[in-house]
């Protein structure tokens, strides 16, 4: 007998907030998947296998072979891999260094004779899932500040804070959570925005993790004795309290994965920071600090939170019209960001970031800029209906995930730049921006990470079963199916590359 079974495949990507980016439509008996819009994904196929035992009733489970999840960790050679140390030598270029006052009064806008102070940015993604949430104490020098990784990776995946106000000098990074190894880099700070980007593990899509690459950092996991490093012993206490049954009580360390059981998810979880020989430190990016920039908002505009939050790693900015007309062109909404010492905070380049939820549609983008000693203006259309655009040296570009990255191809004194946001992707009575970067040298950039949809679905009917695949996805902790029969009734069998399907 025939059955009319028609499925849809979503990636549950830890690098977005949205899993329901469905690659197929459903399509009746029709599995195959249009091709026309493939990213180039590299890897292995995803495939899962699906068994149906009588009508209605689910009796197998799923397996997946998802995307690389690698064979990086077991490498033998590095003795413990806990700490690692670098250090940055925070230079940007510039041609002044910071000056030594304490005139700086935070509380003002500044002014072309203020004094700029240095800022660090942290940022840590979640690649891994847990059942309870995880903090990280993100401590500079005397200051904390804490990052908490939810347990429902899928709705918040990528967390930041700011240190601000800094003086010039070196500046000691550590960030520590329980069950992780201690990790710590000198920094060297002066009058810019220090942008260093962490995850929870190694993501693809970033090479080898060579030293000095482009690639952020790897926050280890794998303390199961609590001494912030990972070692042998921690793999012995591992393996024996697996072996003792598991139970968490006294141990709660070597619960990695936070599900109140020691088991093997929780060892799969501990090779992932095991004898890891990759470098481990992020690439320090470098931005104009939020210090360095003056807000305002336009005409009717309503802002919700503090525009000058943009250029940290704090909080978003929520945009709406007054008296609620929608976002359009007749009605967008303005901000504009000056930058009074532009000539000596040079920008190559500048990332707005929307969010993935409801990215920017279109928008202009005017951009003025001193050379020589003349100003001049540049007006750079964002269009979803052109994503790419090469104007003279400016490439822009979307990564398809809200956000939208202008390069300006050369470093130049920028000193004003008005964004005109004329239209939203999915709600169009606000928009909402988490950050904007004012790249120093988009050279010296950590690439946008890759964040695939699922692509080439394709089904193959067997005896009560069938096998789905597609190609694999970098990035992704595991995949959903959804499946439906020709009476409508639905269900999701969850894939998942780490945690066995319950
Ligand atoms: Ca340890
Ligand atoms: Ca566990």
């Amino acid at each position: 007998m025939k059955r009319i079974v028609s499925c849809l495949l979503a990636a549950i990507l830890i690098l977005t907030p949205c899993v329901s980016s469905y690659a197929t439509e459903p399509n009746g008996t029709d599995l195959t998947q249009d091709d026309s819009n493939l990213s180039e994904a590299g890897g292995q196929s995803g495939d899962a296998e699906y068994v149906k035992e009588s009508e209605g009733q689910k009796t197998g489970g799923s397996h997946v072979e998802g995307s690389d999840t690698d064979g990086r960790q077991t490498t033998e050679g590095q003795p413990d891999a806990g700490e690692n140390s670098s250090v940055f030598d925070g230079d940007a270029g510039m041609d002044e260094i910071g000056k030594e006052d304490s005139q700086q009064d935070t509380q003002e806008e500044p002014e072309d004779s203020k004094e700029v102070k240095g800022q660090v940015d942290v940022y840590i993604a979640q690649t891994l899932e847990w059942e309870k949430p995880v903090a990280f104490t993100i401590t500079l020098n005397e200051q904390s500040k804490t990052i908490t990784l939810p347990a429902d990776s899928a709705k918040k995946v990528q967390e930041g804070v700011t240190f601000d106000g800094l003086s010039a000098g070196t500046y000691n990074l550590r960030i520590s959570a329980p069950g992780f190894a201690d990790y710590t880099q000198q920094l060297k700070v002066e009058d810019w925005a220090y942008k260093l980007s962490f995850a929870t593990g190694f993501l693809g899509g970033y090479g080898e993790y060579t030293a000095g690459g482009k690639h952020p950092g790897v926050l280890l996991i794998g303390d199961v004795d609590g001494d912030k490093v990972i070692s042998e012993e921690d793999e012995r206490l591992l393996i024996d309290l697996i072996d003792a049954g598991g139970e968490a009580g006294g141990h709660e360390l070597a619960d990695l994965n936070r599900d109140s059981r020691i088991d093997l998810t929780d060892l799969e979880y501990f090779v992932q920071g095991y004898k890891v020989t990759q470098d481990i430190s992020s690439m320090v990016e470098v931005d104009v600090p939020s210090s360095a920039i003056k807000t305002a908002a336009g005409d009717q505009v309503k802002v919700e939170g503090e525009l000058s939050n943009l250029f940290k790693g704090e909080g978003s900015v929520t945009l709406t019209r007054e008296g609620g007309a929608g976002i359009t062109v007749d009605t967008p909404v303005t901000v504009d960001f000056e930058i009074p010492q532009g000539e000596r905070f040079q920008t190559g380049g500048i990332v707005i970031d929307s969010g993935e939820e409801n990215p920017i549609h279109t928008a202009l983008v005017d951009i003025t800029y001193t050379e020589g000693n003349e100003d001049y203006t540049i007006t750079i259309p964002i269009d979803e209906v052109e994503p790419l655009l090469k104007a003279e040296q400016v490439v822009v570009t979307d990564d398809g995930h809200g956000r939208i990255i202008i390069n300006l191809g050369s470093q130049i004194a920028v000193k004003k730049v008005s964004l005109k946001i004329t239209g939203m992707k999915k709600n169009n009575n606000l928009a909402e921006i988490s950050r904007v970067e004012f790249v120093n040298d988009m050279e010296n950039r950590i690439p946008e990470p890759q964040r695939d949809i699922p692509e080439e679905l394709g089904a193959k009917a067997g005896n009560k079963t069938f096998t789905l695949n597609w190609k694999a996805c970098v990035n992704v902790t595991g995949y959903e199916v959804q499946i439906e029969d020709e009476a409508g009734q639905q269900e999701v069998v969850y894939a998942r590359l780490f945690l066995e399907d319950r």
